[in-house]
């Protein structure tokens, strides 16, 4: 059994994703990250970067002690070996699936989390910070677009850890308003996964517990936000 520390976030459903397309059996560990419990000991033991998602695997493969990974990166490699599913058993495969669940861990996911906190979050308007990180978001765009111009998915031509970790970020377009019409193969293969039915089941877990406006509470704000009380 795998408990997944977890918050209805971006990073929190790639996880959440791949644990039900690979059919894994967890258990869901609530972390209310509104209220700070990523700052409670217990959790910083398996999690000391204070972010979730992160599980804990009671039953891994060298039969020892149960084992934590923290970093979603890290968690699906380590899913994906467990599962045996969903990273290319070839060398270039493998490579290729590698570096596009990287250049989501370095690139992707924080520059569309920053220019979503400087969209959506901030208390003020930094035009400066805003057109930076949207130029570095739609820069990205269109290094996916011309991967996905010509390959099924970003691995090559099978759906992998790579994807899981790019779908949930892409999802936000909306939101952080980026023209998905604009990046046509990011448009088809975002329409193409939404198919599926194991991301469907990720993906749905705790829409009902999401906080879209974390700005409007003041403790919440200074508690997701770092904000310290004598500024
Ligand atoms: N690089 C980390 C990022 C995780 C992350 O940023 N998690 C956010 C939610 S999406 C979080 O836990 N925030 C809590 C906080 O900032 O205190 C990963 O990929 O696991």
């Amino acid at each position: 059994m795998i408990d997944l520390y977890f918050a209805p976030t971006p990073n929190g459903w790639k996880i959440s994703v791949m644990l039900e397309e690979c059919g894994l059996d967890y258990k869901l560990k609530w972390i209310n990250i509104g209220a700070g419990e990523q700052f409670e000991p217990e959790f910083l033991a398996i999690s000391p970067n204070n972010r979730i998602p992160a599980i804990v695997d009671h039953d891994p493969a060298d039969g020892g002690d149960p084992v934590s990974v923290f970093e979603t990166g890290a968690i699906l490699l380590y899913l994906a070996d467990k599962a045996e599913q969903f990273l290319p058993h070839d060398l270039r495969g493998q490579i290729a699936a590698t570096e596009w669940l990287m250049w989501q861990m370095g690139g992707l996911g924080p520059m569309m989390g920053q220019h979503g906190h400087f969209k959506l979050y901030a208390p003020e308007r930094i035009a400066y910070a805003t057109e930076r990180y949207r130029n570095e978001v739609l820069r990205l765009f269109g290094v996916m677009e011309r991967r996905l111009a010509d390959h099924d998915y970003l691995a090559g031509a099978d759906y992998s850890i790579a994807d899981m970790s790019c779908f949930p970020w892409i999802q936000t377009y909306k939101r952080q308003e980026i023209a998905l019409e604009e990046f046509p193969s990011v448009k088809r293969w975002y329409e193409n996964l939404k198919q599926r039915e194991g991301l469907r089941r990720g993906m749905a877990i705790g829409r009902d517990k999401i906080n879209r406006n974390p700005q409007n509470d003041e403790q919440t704000r200074k508690i997701l936000f770092g904000i310290k009380d004598d500024k």
